[in-house]
């Protein structure tokens, strides 16, 4: 798999990142067991991580733009590029040690996301795009699952939590979603969720509220394993109404008509 000189620049700064989470969350789990708790360890880990794909993205490319999680946006002077960056998804996974987060990092170009790179530290698994040229985990090339039907799927949501959210709308979401598939799963990173999709272990995944970081490169994984994506709207503005809808042509659709079944009346 011949990778750009650009993608080989996001991959080596994931990596670095991803170094530095390991050796964090493996921090985290010692102190698990202190009074005052890992939170302000883990917000140390994030704006860590940052910094490391910050400075690597930003010493190869100096004339980008930087949007992160973390921090104010950087205006690059080129009007054409931009990073978008979560270092770290998962973020309550990996407070509570469990080993499902990501780095997430894309690239966008006149407004298209153009190469997306997600890697889970804890698996080791990384997962790589650009457009027209595939998607990958690690070496292997990824296609979405081939399930036409949602009584065979698995599909993965996201869940809203205290403060954010609307709760009955999901609620009720979720139960419409419930009643037609093989099976639910909840994994607490976009950035993963959305690389099942590619890798095919979900059939689908839907998800509200998110932020254009949670989603730039995950999005552009689905596409190229052949999965399609659309906003709660039926368009393609997912970074913008941080609303998502995935999976194969077949499930994606039959998702999205599930997911927006009115709430039934009284
Ligand atoms: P995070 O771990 O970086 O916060 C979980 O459903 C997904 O929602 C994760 O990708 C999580 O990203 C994202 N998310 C976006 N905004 C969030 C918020 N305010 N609180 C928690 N998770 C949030
Ligand atoms: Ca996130």
């Amino acid at each position: 798999m011949a990778r750009s000189a650009l993608l080989n620049v996001m991959v080596q700064a994931a990596l670095k990142a991803g170094k530095s989470l390991s050796r964090d969350f493996g921090e985290v789990q010692n102190l698990q067991v202190s009074v005052k708790g890992p939170g302000d360890f883990v917000s140390q880990a994030d704006l860590k991580a940052q910094k490391i794909i910050r400075d690597e993205l930003l010493k190869a490319r100096p004339t980008y733009g930087f949007l992160g999680e973390e921090g104010e946006e950087i205006k690059g002077t080129d009007g054409a590029h931009r990073w978008i960056v979560d270092p770290l998804d998962g973020t309550t996974n990996f407070l509570h040690g469990i080993p499902m987060f990501a780095v997430s990092v894309a690239l966008e170009r006149n407004g298209e996301i153009v190469a997306g790179v997600v890697f889970n530290p804890a698996t080791d698994e990384l997962y790589t795009a650009e457009r027209g040229g595939g998607a990958f985990l690690n070496d292997r090339r990824l296609r979405v699952a081939s399930r036409r039907v949602l009584s065979d799927s698995v599909i993965g949501c996201g869940v809203p939590h205290l403060g954010r959210g609307n709760h009955g709308k999901f609620l009720v979401e979720l139960r419409h979603v419930m009643g037609e598939v093989a099976g639910m799963r909840r994994l607490g990173s976009a950035a993963l969720d959305l690389a099942y999709v590619a890798a095919g272990r979900f059939d689908g995944f839907w998800e509200t509220d998110l932020s254009a970081w949670d989603m730039a490169a995950g999005i552009l994984l689905v596409r190229e394993a052949g999965g399609f994506s659309s906003d709660f709207h039926g368009g393609t503005d997912m970074l913008v109404t941080g609303s998502i809808i995935c999976g194969n042509e077949h499930i994606q659709k039959a998702l999205a008509e599930v997911v927006k079944r009115p709430i039934p009346s009284k």
